[in-house]
């Protein structure tokens, strides 16, 4: 059965489309330095967001209004594949991601939840042999269950990082019977609320062991993909023990596991995190360690994590920036972990949104490209550091000069002459590449 039955397959018709079911400027099939925009952006559909999320806030209940909703149980997971992949067929997303509570219910045992992930996993294996979307990441939800109220594998309570770990466990098998191509780890329950009752070394700790179990059961079991942590400074805990990129980094440093993990850095935990998406990419980057990203936006005027669709052209552009940086996302992609807003209750929304976004972060590689074509701010940040390709600059760079050597050198300096970082000169030049752009 069809359950987005007015929806056609969604085309890319140009900027000069009004179709609201087609793409403006995705084309999937476009070049962009000898790959195709559809390799290079990896576009991925969030389970939890578009199949599970019903709208329900702290303050009313769901209001979507969704062909499955009379279903409950293995049915209810049931219709949720077969919508999800007629979704990703007619979006002609390449990738999807999921938690494992997204894809199939909880039973009353563990035993019994990993039954009825068996059954939904077989289902979607099955779906995929015919389609050619694939798993982008699938992780364990280790933070809606009350039995993580303190944590997972940082919870005071052993027989909860068992619990933990039986999860993840299964998680890594799922991975491998679908052929993942990375596993997520966010540690929303893995922080603290006060000090007054936590003992923060031995939680940190813990979670490093639970990492390092972590591998060498992917090892065993001939899963040779990239680990990701997912930064993010607080919300549901106060405190949160992967904050941002940087705190992430020292973690993986200090418990030697930076071989086997990067990172999937989300646009609204970097606002939340008092960053830019960007400064998260970046910190990412020139560390070898930006893994994957969860593409949406947060509110400015809204301190929580609101996870709205990524529309905003100018941050996608600096996003893409990053990424064509980095060589692209290898293995990553980007995972639309983002939702419809409350009021777009309709069926017809969850295209929309994805439309949007899809398009939107188009838009930004277009430009980041065009940025990095005509060398707009390397040029300028080549030229703004050049005091460093000669001289004594050279010398601090190549390690052939000391404390006493730069005394003399700035003794003998008669002024310090600096030139203008013109910020806005840049800005204005990023607003021109944009709407040229839009208007090619
Ligand atoms: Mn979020």
């Amino acid at each position: 059965m069809a359950y987005f039955e007015t929806v056609n397959k969604i085309k890319y018709e140009g900027a000069k489309s009004t179709n609201p079911f087609a793409f403006k400027y995705y084309n999937p099939e476009e070049k962009i330095n000898g790959k195709t925009m559809e390799e290079i952006l990896r576009y991925s559909v969030a389970y939890w967001h578009t199949f599970n999320a019903d709208g329900t806030d702290p303050f009313g209940a769901g209001t979507a209004i969704r062909p499955w909703d009379h279903l409950k149980g293995l049915d209810l997971a049931k219709a949720r594949v077969e919508a999800s992949f007629e979704l990703f067929e007619k979006l002609d997303a390449p990738f999807f991601a999921f938690h494992d509570v997204d894809i199939s219910p909880e039973g009353s045992t563990l035993k019994e939840t990993n039954e009825n992930l068996d059954v939904i996993v077989a289902m979607i294996k099955d779906y995929m042999k015919t389609s050619k979307v694939k798993l982008l990441w699938n992780t364990a939800n280790m933070f809606t269950n009350p039995r993580y109220t303190h944590g997972a594998a940082t919870s005071p309570n052993a027989d909860v990082f068992a619990y933990s770990a039986a999860k993840v466990k299964k998680g890594l098998e799922v991975a491998k019977e679908l052929g993942a191509e990375n596993y997520v780890f966010w540690g929303g329950r893995e922080g603290y609320e006060t000090l007054l009752n936590t003992d923060m070394k031995l939680e940190m700790d813990n979670l490093a062991r639970f990492f390092h179990m972590a591998v060498d059961y992917a090892k065993e079991i001939g899963l040779n993909v990239p680990f990701l942590i997912e930064p993010k400074p607080k919300e549901p805990t106060k405190h949160q023990y992967d904050f941002d990129v940087a705190t992430g980094l020292a973690f993986l440093q200090k418990y030697d596991l930076t071989d086997y993990f990067k990172f999937n850095i989300e646009a609204n935990h970097a606002t939340l995190a008092g960053h830019t998406f960007e400064h998260e990419l970046r910190t990412a980057r020139i560390n070898g360690m930006l893994g994957s990203v969860d593409a949406n936006q947060g509110d400015t005027l809204l301190g929580w994590d609101t996870d709205e669709f990524p529309t905003d052209l100018y941050t996608n552009t600096l996003a893409m920036y990053e990424i064509l940086k980095n060589g692209g996302l290898g293995k990553g992609g980007l995972n639309f972990d983002a939702k419809v807003r409350r009021g777009s209750f309709d069926t017809d929304d969850l295209f929309h949104a994805h439309i949007a976004g899809m398009d939107a972060f188009a838009v930004g590689l277009k430009v980041a490209n065009k940025l990095i074509e005509d060398k707009v701010l390397d040029s300028f940040v080549e030229d703004r550091y050049s005091s460093y390709t000669q001289g004594i600059g050279l010398d601090i760079v190549e390690g052939k000069t000391n404390f006493r050597e730069l005394e003399k050198y700035a003794l003998g300096l008669t002024g310090v002459k600096n030139q203008s970082g013109r910020t806005e000169r840049l800005k204005a030049q990023i607003n021109q590449y944009l709407l040229e752009t839009l208007n090619a």
